[in-house]
C-alpha cells in the first residue's frame, strides 16, 4: 500500500492497489491500434468496454507519438478527441485522461470534463503549465528525450534512471511553483520515448528510485517495441502476454498506475499480484 492519493479534479484516486489506465487512441496511425476506433462512437463504445473490464481510468489520445510519427494539427487532434472526452466525462464512471502535448487541446478537454492531463512532453511547454495551474485536474508528467520524430535516433544517457528521475523531479517542482498542488502530480519514465531496450529494462528494474520522488508513478509499457525485441515479435497485437508480464513487474516495483491496451488481461494479473501481496 502506497498511502498516496492522486487528486484528479473532483475525483480522488486512492492508490492502495495498482490502477489500470485503459488506452483509447482516436487516431488512424497509432502503433498498435491505429484506425481501430477512429470515429467517436466507436471510441466511446470501446472505452466503455474497457471500464466494464475493470479500467480505473481511460486515457484518450488523438495524436500518435510513436517513433517517427508525423505531427497532427491542433484542430484535427481536438476534433478527434473532444466528442469522445465529452461523452465519457458525461458518463462520469471513471476519470477521463486526455493524452496531449498541446495546450489548446488540454484546455478544451478539461472544460469538457477530463480529470487528468497526460503530457508525454512533461509540461515543458509553458502554455501547458498555464493550463495545469488554471485547473484542478491530475497531471501525468512524462519523460521523453527530444521529440517523437527523432527520439529513437541513437538515444544516449550516462545513467538513464538518474537522468529521468532528475527531469521528473524538476518538472514536478516547476509545476508546484506555478501553483499546482503536489497531490495532483503523477510522474512517468516514458518507456520507449527516446530509449533503447536496455534503457527501458533499466528503468523498470530501478522503478523504485523514481517512486522515491514521492509522486504516483504511471508506467506505459504495453505492446511496446522493447517487448517485441525480447520476444522476437514484430506484430504489436501479439505482445499481450509479454505486456501483462511487464505491467505485473512494474506494479510490484513501484508503479501505481499501468497504462495498457489490454485491460481485462492486465486487471486479472494485477488482482492476483495484489492478493498475493496482501
Ligand atoms: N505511451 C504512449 C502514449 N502516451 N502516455 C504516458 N503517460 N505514458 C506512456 O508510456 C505513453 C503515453 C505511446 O503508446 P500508444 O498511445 O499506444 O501509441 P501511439 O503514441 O502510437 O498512439
Amino acid at each position: 500500500m502506497s498511502g498516496l492519493t492522486w487528486h484528479c479534479g473532483s475525483q480522488r484516486l486512492v492508490l492502495d492497489r495498482p490502477l489500470v489506465m485503459g488506452i483509447v487512441n482516436v487516431t488512424p496511425d497509432s502503433f498498435s491500434d491505429g484506425g481501430a476506433h477512429a470515429n467517436p462512437a466507436a471510441a466511446v463504445g470501446y472505452a466503455s468496454g474497457m471500464v466494464a473490464s475493470g479500467a480505473d481510468i481511460v486515457d484518450v489520445g488523438g495524436e500518435s507519438t510513436r517513433p517517427g510519427a508525423a505531427p497532427v494539427s491542433e484542430a484535427e487532434e481536438l476534433a478527434r478527441v473532444l466528442p469522445v472526452v465529452e461523452a465519457l466525462a458525461a458518463d462520469g464512471v471513471v476519470p477521463v485522461s486526455i493524452d496531449t502535448r498541446h495546450a489548446a487541446v488540454a484546455r478544451a478537454c478539461v472544460e469538457a470534463g477530463a480529470g487528468i492531463v497526460n503530457d508525454v512532453s512533461g509540461f515543458r511547454d509553458p502554455a501547458m503549465v498555464e493550463v495545469a495551474a488554471a485547473s484542478e485536474v491530475g497531471l501525468v508528467v512524462m519523460h521523453m528525450l527530444g521529440e517523437p520524430a527523432t527520439m529513437q535516433d541513437d538515444p544516449r544517457y550516462d545513467d538513464v534512471v538518474a537522468e529521468v528521475t532528475g527531469f521528473l523531479g524538476q518538472r514536478a517542482e516547476a509545476l508546484h511553483e506555478a501553483g499546482v498542488a503536489r497531490e495532483r502530480i503523477g510522474i512517468d519514465p516514458g518507456i520507449g520515448f527516446g530509449k533503447t531496450t536496455e534503457h527501458n529494462l533499466e528503468l523498470l528494474r530501478r522503478l523504485s528510485e523514481i517512486a522515491a520522488l514521492g509522486y504516483p508513478v504511471v508506467v506505459g509499457a504495453s505492446r511496446k517495441r522493447f517487448i517485441g525485441n525480447i520476444l522476437g515479435e514484430d506484430d504489436p497485437t501479439r505482445r499481450i502476454h509479454g505486456s501483462v508480464g511487464a505491467a505485473a513487474y512494474a506494479a510490484l516495483n513501484g508503479a501505481h498506475v499501468v497504462r495498457v491496451h489490454d485491460v481485462a488481461e492486465t486487471v486479472q494479473a494485477l488482482k492476483v499480484v495484489s492478493a498475493i501481496g496482501r
